[in-house]
Formats: structure tokens, sequence, C-alpha cells
């Protein structure tokens, strides 16, 4: 099968052609001898083509996903990107600035260079509160004015359009990396393009200050039942950068492989990580590897949680190392897709030192604050020793420096400072994970029949599970993250995170196409203050998305549901010689 050759934004930008059509890398077939997905997105390409002659619609400010919490037009301020523009920055928004270029540059061909100062300039990001007052010639609108440092917090940002120039101001550089975000969604669709293209890259003039709902937005990617390759999830890490999602939650470890070299344990990646589902020969991260990740993740203010899922889930770990498993030998790889019958054993000491081994490993690796033990589905763990297991190896990652998240099963455990449970349920009526929230937890919000983005679009769509029902984008859009779960007040909330479990998905072309369009939904719900809250609004919103993504060259689901408009041509350019 081809693979999809887009790649995830390198450090330096890439200078490569990326195709600018979604991959056909997808299996099953509904069309004789078409594979589907690929056979609805040739359909989504036809009227795509019907409508490549169509310049590109212009943007509204506003028309951005997630929605921007204040949105003030001007229509007299428009502003036109044009080949000098330069990127003024104070010293902290260097970084920002440089990944901003590298967006702009391989469509527009031009320069773009970065200059070092707070001062005048077509694009300003302004960063430090003392420069942060809006340039002289700002649009009058009632968001006019000195920015207020404290309502905009650590994500949020300002940014002005004027005739005369752009300027993002935040507190943080992710604030300020958030607004840059905001803006690639202002300019027209080709400026995803990764080659030049002629067109007239308006930004609608006006002002919006932003800020998120949530401060915890993820998604996670199950690298175990399938392995990924580290581009693989570098690119996952720009889609949700994309979408101002601010966690990627690698679930690490399960029964089909173990994915992350733990030295004092050298055969858990190298014995437990050559497997994954339907018996490929899996893969392993190298310290270097998962530094690397951290470190793209990092850059893009993306917090990696690692999960290492305890005490169920653990075939590849006994496989590997058979004194951890209650019986003491090792059972054979397994490739299948059941749950529920792996243990470590919670009555063996030797269980223990694994346990402080792995997490203190993989805590000195992470720069984020959370550690996820994972916790669910250990059905053949009595209750008793389940809770005295989950109970030391919470003190053990306390004893780290990290915080603890766990699925919302370690809700029966005593609490530890600063817990946060994963609520992956689909009925909001759970007595003891709102006892767990009156004992002092916080929850992330997965409801495995809005959240699970590895279930079907719908009964047709070749790849996915379906035990949670069938998720289209609006069933991922419609609930309320402060609301979902019975007897849990808002304040306990600490945001939303879209799972995708991997059992089905074997390719970067097949995450795309369970990612889009239900990622942004999902960041919506935990980016976009409440009142923002409206299908169809969402919807449009949405669609305009897609041409974006066909340009950009990522693969989604062109579900019926959206009035996906067709993708504007992309007019190379042929660039000026000189002589
Ligand atoms: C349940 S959700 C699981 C996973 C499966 C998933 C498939 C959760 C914490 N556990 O082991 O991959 O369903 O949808």
């Amino acid at each position: 099968m081809p693979t999809n050759p887009a790649a995830p934004e390198t450090e330096p930008e890439p200078s490569g052609t990326r195709p600018t059509s979604p991959s056909s890398d997808v299996p099953a077939v509904s069309l004789p001898g078409v594979p589907a997905p690929a056979a609805e997105l040739a359909r989504a390409a036809a009227g795509r083509a019907a409508g490549a002659l169509a310049g590109p619609a212009p943007v509204r400010l506003g028309d951005v996903v997630p929605a921007p919490e204040q949105v003030l037009p001007d229509p007299a301020g428009h502003f036109t990107l044009s080949a000098d523009a330069v990127l003024q920055v104070s010293a902290a928004g260097r970084d920002v600035a440089e990944q901003l270029a590298g967006w702009l540059r391989p469509a527009t061909g031009f320069p773009l260079p970065v200059a070092d100062t707070a001062e005048g300039g077509p694009l300003t990001l302004t960063l430090s509160p003392a420069d942060a007052a809006v340039p002289s010639g700002a649009v009058a609108t009632a968001a006019s004015g000195p920015v207020d440092h404290a309502r905009l917090g650590d994500e949020g940002y300002r940014l002005d359009v004027t005739a005369g120039g752009v300027r993002i101001t935040a507190v943080t550089p992710a604030g300020l990396f958030r607004g840059a975000q905001t803006l690639r969604q202002l300019l027209p669709a080709p400026i995803e393009s990764p080659t030049v293209t002629a067109a007239r890259w308006a930004v609608p003039g006006g002002t919006i200050v932003d800020r998120p709902r949530f401060a915890y937005r993820g998604a996670m990617l199950d690298v175990a039942r399938h392995f990924f390759p580290v581009e693989d999830v570098l690119r996952v890490v720009d889609h949700l950068a994309r979408y101002k999602l601010n966690h990627l939650h690698l679930h690490l470890t399960d029964d089909q492989g173990w994915r992350i070299a733990v030295d004092s344990w050298p055969r858990l990646a190298e014995v437990g990580g050559a497997t994954e589902v339907g018996g490929g020969t899996g893969g392993w991260y190298t310290r270097d590897d998962y530094r690397r990740i951290v470190a793209y993740a990092a850059r893009r203010h993306v917090t990696v949680v690692p999960e290492i899922d305890l005490p169920g889930h653990t075939n590849a770990a006994l496989v590997a190392y058979p004194e951890l498993a209650p019986g003491k030998v090792a059972p054979p790889p397994y490739t299948g897709t059941e749950v529920g019958f792996s243990f470590v054993d919670p009555a063996d000491e030797r269980t223990y030192a694994f346990v402080a081994d792995v997490v203190g490993e993989v805590a000195a690796l992470t720069p984020g604050p959370w550690l996820h033990l994972g916790g669910d589905e250990a059905f053949k763990v009595p209750a008793d020793s389940y809770r005295t297991f989950v109970e030391r190896a919470q003190r053990l990652v306390a004893a780290t420096g990290k915080t603890v998240v766990g699925w919302h099963q370690l809700a029966p455990a005593e609490h530890v400072d600063g817990r946060v449970l994963q609520w992956w349920g689909t009925n909001g009526d759970d007595p003891e994970t709102a006892d767990a929230v009156r004992r002092g937890a916080r929850l992330i919000l997965s409801p495995g029949n809005h959240a699970y983005l590895d279930m079907k679009y719908a009964p047709d769509t070749p790849i996915g599970n379906d035990w949670a029902g069938l998720i289209d984008v609006r069933r991922a859009y419609e609930w309320d993250p402060a609301t979902h779960v019975r007897g849990v007040p808002a304040e306990a909330v600490l945001g939303v995170e879209a799972p995708l479990w991997t059992e089905t998905v074997t390719s970067r072309a097949e995450i795309e196409f369970m990612l889009f369009p239900r990622l942004p939904a999902i960041a919506e719900l935990g980016w976009s203050p409440r009142e923002t809250h409206d299908w169809p609004r969402f919807r449009s919103r949405l669609a305009a998305q897609g041409p974006r993504w066909t340009i950009a060259g990522i693969t989604f689901h062109p579900s019926p549901k959206i009035p996906w408009p067709p993708t504007p041509a992309q007019i190379p350019t042929q660039p000026t010689p000189t002589f």
C-alpha cells in the first residue's frame, strides 16, 4: 500500500512537495475494487475537482475552530500579507514567530524574516506585558486599549488586524502560539499548500480576544495495539496544536505491546515490544525517540502524558518477565483484541519494584506534570487486591513528583494529592466517580459515546469499533463537559480528551481518518465558551476546514453532515528569476 508521504512539521519546515489530495492508504472495501474509505474520499475529491476553478473564499473574522471567545470584526481593517512582510517579535516570542513564519513561507513563497524587536512591522507578535499596549491605529472597537493580562491567562491571546498590520499579544509563549494558529486559519485555505501558490493573502480586519474554557484539552494515541513510528506521532502533535489542544496522552503499554524502553527492565521493550494486533512486528520508542516526541510537542505547547497501564493490560510485560505473572509462567504473546484477561501479580513484592522502576524512569524522561497509571479493565483482579495495588502504585507515582492520572476505575482507591480521573463511561450517572471527586479528584472527560475516536462514524465506516455506539461529528460535538457526570461540579472538570484506540487503526492515514473531523469538535468543547455552542454555526466553520485539510494532505472522513465547500485551485507561481 502506498504510504502518505506528508511529513510532520519538521524543524526546519520541509521544503519537499507534499500531496495535495488525501492519501488512499486505507483498508476495507465498499465499492468493487476500491478501498474504502478511499471510495468515500474519491467521491469527495470529485466534488472538490468541480469547484477547483473557484478562487479562495474570503475568511470572516471568527470563522475559526475552536470558536474564539470574543470577535469584533472591522471590515475597514483588512490586511494583506505582502512579499516584504517582516515578523517583528520581542525575544520571548521568537520561537513562536519562527514557527508561524514556517507555516506561511511554503505557500506564499515570501521570505518572512523574523526580527528581534517589538516595534512596528506588518506582522507583530508581542509577548511581554511591558510592550503589550495596542499600537496606535489599532481598530477602534470595544476591545481596543491596553490588554488585560489577568484575563488572558496562560494560554489566552489578543489578535488585532488593521490595514497596517497584524498584532498578536499574549502573556506567555503558549498564548502567542494559540494566537498564531488563529491567524493561520484567518488566511485563505491555500496557505496550507506545501508549494508556492498565487493568492491574495488577505486577513479579515478586527479584533479577537480569546482564551480557553478548560485547562486540559487533549487527545490520546494508543501506540500499543498498533505501533506508530515517531514521525506519525509528531504529525498527530501538529494536528492537536492546530486546534489548540494542549495534551497528548500516549497509551504506551498494553497486552499487545510495550512501547517504551526501560533500562532497568530491558526485556519490556525488547521482547514485549515485538508484537502488535494482527501479528505485525510492533516496535518501541528508545529513550531518545521519546525525548524527541516530548520536545517536539513542547515546542508546540503540547504536554505529553505517558500512560503505563496497570495492573491489567499487561500481557506483553508478562511475556518479557514471567516473574510478574500470578502463576510465574510466561503467557504466549497476544495479538488479538480481547481485554481484561492479564494482570501483574499484586501479591508479589517484585511487582512493586517493577512499578517503582518503570514509573521512575518514565517520570525522569517526562517534563510534564502527569503520569497516567491506567487501571482500566483489570477484570481478573479481586476488588480488594485491586485497591491495595492501586493505592501503592499511586504512591509510587506521587514519589516521582508527578501527579497521578488514571482511568475512572481508580475511583474507589484513596485520594492522593492532585489525582485526576479520566472518565470514559457512557452513562453520566456514576456515583463511584462522583464520590472520588468529593474526596478531591478532578476529572478529564472522555465519554465513550461522544469522545471515543475509535468508534465508527456510521455502520459502513470501514474501520473502528462500535461498543459505545456510532459517533458522527454531531454526536462528538453535542455534549457539555461541565455538566456531563451527575454530582460532579464544573469546577472539578479539568477538561476533555479524545482517545484513539488502535485495534483497527494501522497507518497514519487511518489515524487521520478517525481524527478528522471529530477531533476539532472535541477541541472546540474544550476551548470555546459554552455561549458559542451552536451546531449549525459549528458545522459551517468546520466545513471551511475541509479544503485546508485537502490542501495540507490530511486524510479526513468527508461526513455527509457537513457542507464541505470545494477546494480552491492552487495556482503555482514561478519563482522570480534573479540575475
Ligand atoms: C476500552 S477505554 C478500553 C481499551 C479499548 C477500548 C476500545 C479503556 C480505558 N479501555 O482497552 O481499546 O475500549 O474502544
